[in-house]
């Protein structure tokens, strides 16, 4: 029996002549998949496939790794560097050595009117290491500044702060493959499926051969949640006081791990002190989460041989984002889940070298995570690089989210953007336009002419993209992994790292300094300051060929070394001045924009799988943009039928900072009092959000703030989302 249509046409796949195909590592996500790109007898990319036998994803991709190539040639590409006076004059085509000078006299003549810092640098998790290495050179080294910051700051600042104050250094220390030995695991605040496909088919291979308990915790139902053994639909930002929960039935139980917390844990009895205040039955009153099912999880996961916990930005973008880190490190401390197979506390970060730019970019100090309140860090650094030590500042100066503020306060009056595009991505976009064009001068260096935060720019530099130029990237793993060089950049566009020395050249500083051209011998700078007693971020054993031949490798893997290593801390031994790990005691203040009569909905946003942030990229692909061409947000039937709002009807939503206007698509995926946007779109969501800042870290709480919702004449708002997705 035949089924479906009678004369079907057999399904033939197009031969697209490749040729030669060409190893690198995916340009997106942090999971870190190794990708082979076809070339055809022109040398145009023409087809994209997971590399086989590759540890991180065995020949296997996600839908934005499988159209990978497409981007060469996208639209909206910068082929020439551009220049103009003012901002909202048009824009003149110029050469390189023009746009440079014109930066390089800029720059100079405000830091000698206002002094060094008052030019500011925000750079990216995007860049190649190579280019992260170069750029932190420059900046310490021959700008001076010390506001320098990442868009990291919005991403991955406070798992670094955490990871900081609970082990005393940064570094996930577990890895994909604890996945296979784990017998719990606990996943706050990520959406897995969707954000790091990926990993989680290596968690679903992982769950086939042998079942363990899988808990999600997020307000929403996910698809990692509908995937889960249990969800926790927990209250928005309330992470802390469930951990707290957790913890405080475990030491009640006697369930903890007391040899572990003797040997290799600080601060126990002060923590177990503030622990003794979160009782299951108080706890849920703030957390929402019913005292029986908290005893029940802290139960599973105490008595588990091995158990592990992951996060991503349900837990770092929140106004107690450290504190939430710490309380996961904290749980896996006092179960002795740190540094054995199966039992860690894992990061899952974000972009494709999120941790690149952690490692090496010296934005939060000095290349190889030394830093600038060390004296022999300094003493090093400066010596190896030929510069004076007194040259760098005392200590770390101010965070993506405080340059904009210290714009508008007028202490900073120049802004160089590397590889990100804040106008979209910033939380309170109203003010952040604000800020843009008080500047005296903003140099924008990107891929795209197009991202919109070029608008404000003074000077726009054309940077080359993925697969453009070589170099590596590293993981959520630490597994540093390669991208090889298989296209030309467009017209005169440069790599990152050529922009980066030619610019050190035009200062004195610069000339006095060495700026390597190739990237190999960029990398071969990195191995030997990465080369030393005790250091964890140790590479010196690497090199891009044998990076290529074991298809990534993970730090450390120092010189003599056949391999990497997949875990930190399996010795119980922790980078601080007594080796032992700090259990920390942590309140929870309740300090977040909360919905009210005026403003009755929690505002909630992220991500979908087949977009990948402000959509430079992912919106020009047509097998990708075709799924979510448009602003929609996701709203609870029962609340829709509540306030008269109707599947697929406009509406405008306002908090006190702005409005936005979307699509309504309901969904059981939201609670009753939430709505939820996919943070993609320009002029939507970031309109909105108010990106209140954890204390620590400086990381905008994006996921929570408040809105209510007004009903909007449907063809004014058709019009106006044509209008915004004029790309
Ligand atoms: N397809 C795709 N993949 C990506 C990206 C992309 O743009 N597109 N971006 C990459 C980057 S840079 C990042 S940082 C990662 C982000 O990866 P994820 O963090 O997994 O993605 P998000 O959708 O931002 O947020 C995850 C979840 O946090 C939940 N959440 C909100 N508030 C809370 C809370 O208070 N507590 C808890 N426990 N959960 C909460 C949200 O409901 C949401 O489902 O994805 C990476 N991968
Ligand atoms: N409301 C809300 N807002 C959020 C979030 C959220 O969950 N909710 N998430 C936050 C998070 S986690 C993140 S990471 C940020 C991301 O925010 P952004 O960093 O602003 O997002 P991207 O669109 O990735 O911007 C990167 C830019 O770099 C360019 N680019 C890419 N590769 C290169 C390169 O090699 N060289 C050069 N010169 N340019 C390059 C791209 O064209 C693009 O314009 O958004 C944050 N904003
Ligand atoms: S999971 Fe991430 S790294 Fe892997 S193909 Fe998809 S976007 Fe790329
Ligand atoms: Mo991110």
């Amino acid at each position: 029996m035949i089924f479906g249509r009678k004369k079907r046409k057999p399904i033939t796949i197009v031969d697209k002549k490749v040729v030669d195909w060409k190893y690198a590592v995916c340009g997106y996500c942090s999971t870190g998949c190794s990708i082979e790109v076809g070339l055809n007898s022109e040398g145009k990319p023409v087809a994209s496939r997971g590399k086989g036998n590759a540890p991180v994803n065995q020949g296997k991709l996600c839908i934005k790794g499988i159209f990978e190539h497409e981007l060469s040639g996208t639209a909206g590409r910068g082929t020439e560097p551009l220049v103009r006076n003012k901002i909202y004059d048009s824009f003149q085509p110029a050469s390189w050595d023009v746009a440079l000078d014109k930066t390089a006299a800029e720059f100079m003549r405000i830091q000698e009117k206002y002094g060094r810092d008052s030019v500011a640098v925000v750079s990216t998790g995007q860049l190649l290491t190579e280019e992260f290495y170069t750029l932190g050179k420059l900046v310490r080294g021959v700008l001076g500044t010390n506001n320098y910051d990442g868009n990291t700051t919005l991403c991955m600042a406070s798992a670094v702060s955490g990871y900081k104050r609970s082990f005393g250094a940064d570094g996930p220390p577990g890895c994909y493959d604890d996945f296979e030995s784990t017998h719990c695991l606990l996943a706050f605040g990520s959406n897995l499926p969707e954000q790091h496909p990926i990993i989680y088919w290596r968690l679903k291979e992982a769950l086939e051969k042998r079942k363990f308990p899988l808990i999600v915790i997020d307000p929403r139902v996910t698809m990692f949640a509908q995937f889960a053994d249990i969800h926790l639909p927990i209250t928005p930002g309330t992470d802390l006081v469930l951990l707290n929960a957790f913890a405080h039935v475990i030491l009640a139980e006697g369930l903890q791990d007391e040899s572990y917390i003797a040997a290799h844990c600080n601060g126990f009895d002060e923590f177990k002190a503030t622990v003794a205040k979160y009782d299951p039955v108080t706890a849920s009153r703030i957390c929402g989460i019913d005292a029986d099912m908290i005893k029940n999880v802290a139960r599973i996961y105490a008595k588990a041989p091995s158990a592990m916990s992951i996060w991503t930005m349900g837990i770092n973008q929140s106004t107690h984002g450290t504190d939430g880190v710490c309380g996961i490190n904290n749980l896996n401390l006092i179960t002795g889940n740190i540094g054995i197979p199966g039992g860690t506390s894992l990061s899952i970060t974000g972009q494709c070298n999120a941790m690149g730019t952690r490692e090496w970019s010296s934005c939060s100090g000095l290349p190889g995570y030394r830093m600038l309140e060390k004296q022999e860090h300094r003493d090093e650094v400066a010596k190896f690089w030929g510069v004076d030590e007194a040259f760098f500042p005392a200590k770390r100066g101010l965070q993506q989210t405080d340059i904009f503020p210290a714009i508008e306060s007028g202490e900073i009056k120049a802004l160089w953007i590397v590889a990100t595009n804040p106008l979209t991505s910033m939380p309170n976009q109203p003010r952040i336009k604000k800020a843009l064009e008080k500047l005296e001068f903003m140099v924008v260096q990107d891929g795209y002419k197009d991202c919109e935060t070029v608008n404000f720019a003074h000077v726009y530099l054309p940077g080359a993209l993925w697969g453009e130029k070589e170099g590596v990237q590293t993981n959520t793993e630490r597994r540093v992994n390669l991208v090889r060089k298989f296209v030309e950049p467009p017209g005169q566009a440069k790599p990152d790292h050529w922009v980066f020395s030619e610019l050190a050249k035009r200062f004195e500083r610069g000339r006095a300094m060495s700026f390597p051209e190739t990237s190999s011998d960029i990398f071969d700078e990195m191995k030997s300051l990465s080369k030393g007693d005790k250091r964890n971020l140790d590479i010196s054993g690497m090199s891009h060929d044998l990076i290529e031949a074991q298809r990534g490798i993970q730090w450390p893997m120092r010189e003599g070394e056949e391999t990497g290593n997949p875990r930190l801390y399996s010795d119980g031994v922790y980078p601080t001045p007594n080796g032992k790990a700090n259990l920390l005691a942590m309140d929870y203040i309740e300090d977040n924009e909360v919905p009210n009569k005026s403003y009755p909905f929690w505002l909630n946003s992220g991500r979908v799988v087949e977009h990948f942030h402000t959509r430079t990229k992912t919106g020009k692909i047509g097998n990708l943009n075709k799924f979510s061409p448009t602003p929609y947000m996701e709203m609870n039937p029962d609340s829709a039928r509540e306030q008269g709002v109707k599947h697929q009807s406009y509406v405008r939503l306002v908090s006190k900072r702005g409005d936005a206007v979307v699509m309504v698509q309901l969904t059981q995926r939201v609670p009753h009092n939430m709505v939820f946007i996919p943070m993609h779109y320009h002029d939507c969501v970031n309109r909105l959000s108010l990106g209140l800042l954890d204390p620590y870290s400086r990381q905008p709480a994006f996921k929570q703030c408040a809105v209510r919702i007004e009903q909007i004449d449907q063809q004014e708002a058709a019009r106006l989302n044509v209008e915004r997705r004029a790309f």
